[in-house]
């Protein structure tokens, strides 16, 4: 007789936790001066797995003088995500905004060396750290062109766009490179399509490009529409990821709020949401109140919607339903159904001279994980460097890792994700996974 065991669907207290059971991310941008303010901290230590630095990385902070770089106002986000379990989007690399004044005089050939240079610095310094990088920021223009926006990096070439991911891709092979803009949400846009053309032009010519970053800060004039799934999708047919990189809405209506996540969890590469600011008074537009917390720290419907729209996601059923009625004199079952699954771990490496990246893949079984442990044998030379999203012990030969609170809890047939660095040559890893 067929048994059907009905697992009850886990529903998650936090924006993160619920998230993970869904195999996303829930993020938001951090600014590096609220780090002191003990409010702020309390709701993105407890709601959050992801953070972009909302200023600290971009160009003008990170190399005020050619040539002269500076960690100092970014890496207390990157060390703070780190200790707290969290990851890091990369924000950003190459972008006509917020330029440091010697940048912005500059032109041509001259230029191109520049933000060559800038992108391989800085994403040497975090390498092994980031999810993901906006490599290029904001490239095309609004209006119905569909084509570039004039800046001093555009005039520089049209290439100026795939070259800076070239270079992001030759200085950390394990962070997925995206490209974001704003005002690309709406299908009909011809800005939307200006961006379509670009990224499938890149994957047919083998352009370096693994996600692009939808801004989706919507308002009176960019407003939230129906076709926003369909925006999604169709650029995850491209073979690219997609994220929701600075999501806010004008007056947080909570439908709205709901419509944005269930069109994350629609597309099967939609990889997770970040917010752009996490309270009201956080906001660069305040005046709107677009997040899902007050001012005074207090959770909005918007929130409650969010949550909600995230536990509530479909996963696939753990087994087909019973065709057939088991007939009535079948004895009752003598054993209790296990309470964990078995899982499976799958690993991608981006090895490249002396050193590696490992992403590791963990995916319940067909019932849900409250907790696992994956066993990865280094071949001998190969030390773990530093690791994200899983505790571990040991660093050369036989390393153990295990989940850290936000993605323990996996779904049945859900998966979820961590990573390390490594000195060495990984050779062919063979990871095994078992339910805690
Ligand atoms: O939120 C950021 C704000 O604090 C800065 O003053 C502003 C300056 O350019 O940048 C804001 O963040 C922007 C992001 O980097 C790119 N997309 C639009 C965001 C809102 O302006």
């Amino acid at each position: 007789m067929a048994m059907v065991l009905v697992t009850p669907a886990s529903a998650g207290t936090t924006l993160g936790a619920s998230a993970a059971e869904k195999g996303r991310y829930f993020g938001t941008a951090v600014a590096a001066n609220k780090l002191s303010d003990s409010a702020y901290t309390t709701i993105l230590n407890r709601e959050f797995t992801m953070v972009t630095a909302e200023n600290e990385m971009k160009i003008d902070a990170t190399e005020p003088q050619q040539g002269q770089f500076r960690y100092s106002q970014a890496d207390p986000i990157v060390n703070h995500a780190r200790t707290h379990g969290m990851q890091v989007r990369g924000h950003t690399l190459a972008w006509h905004g917020q330029q440091p004044g010697w940048m912005q005089g500059m032109e041509g050939t001259a230029l191109r060396t520049a933000m060559l240079n800038h992108v391989t610095q800085v994403v040497t310094h975090y390498r092994g750290q980031i999810y993901s990088w906006d490599v290029v920021n904001e490239a095309f223009a609004d209006g119905n062109s569909g084509g570039r926006r004039d800046s001093n990096l555009q005039r520089t070439g049209n290439d100026w766009i795939e070259a800076a991911f070239r270079a992001a891709r030759a200085a950390d092979p394990g962070a997925k490179l995206c490209y974001n803009d704003y005002n690309t949400d709406n299908w009909t846009w011809a800005k939307t399509q200006g961006v379509y053309n670009m990224v499938r032009d890149f994957k047919a010519r083998g352009v370096p490009i693994d996600c692009v970053g939808f801004q989706s800060h919507f308002n009176n004039d960019s407003p939230y529409v129906s076709n926003y799934r369909t925006t999604l999708s169709s650029f995850a047919a491209l073979g690219v990821d997609v994220q929701i990189t600075e999501l806010d809405i004008q007056g947080a209506p909570a439908n709205t709020y709901r419509s944005v996540v269930e069109d994350c969890l629609a597309v099967a590469r939609c990889n997770g949401i970040t917010v752009w600011g996490i309270r009201d008074s956080d906001s660069w537009r305040a005046s709107q109140t677009p997040l899902l917390f007050n001012s005074n720290g207090s959770k909005k419907p918007a929130y409650d919607a969010v949550l909600a729209a995230l536990n509530n996601g479909t996963t696939p059923p753990t087994t087909p339903p019973p065709t057939t009625t088991p007939p009535p004199t079948d004895p009752p079952p003598t054993t209790p159904p296990p309470g964990t699954g078995a899982c499976t771990a799958t690993v991608t490496v981006n090895q490249w001279t002396g050193g590696f990246v490992a992403n590791v893949r963990v995916t319940a079984g067909s019932s849900a994980l409250n907790g696992w442990t994956v066993t990865i044998a280094l071949p001998s030379g190969a030390t773990v460097t530093n690791a994200w999203s899983a505790d571990r012990s040991g660093n050369t030969g036989t390393t153990n890792w295990t989940n850290v609170a936000y993605n323990g809890q996996v779904g049945a047939g859900q998966s979820t994700e961590f990573g390390f660095q490594a000195n060495g040559t990984a050779g062919s890893l063979s990871p095994t996974c078992a339910a805690r």
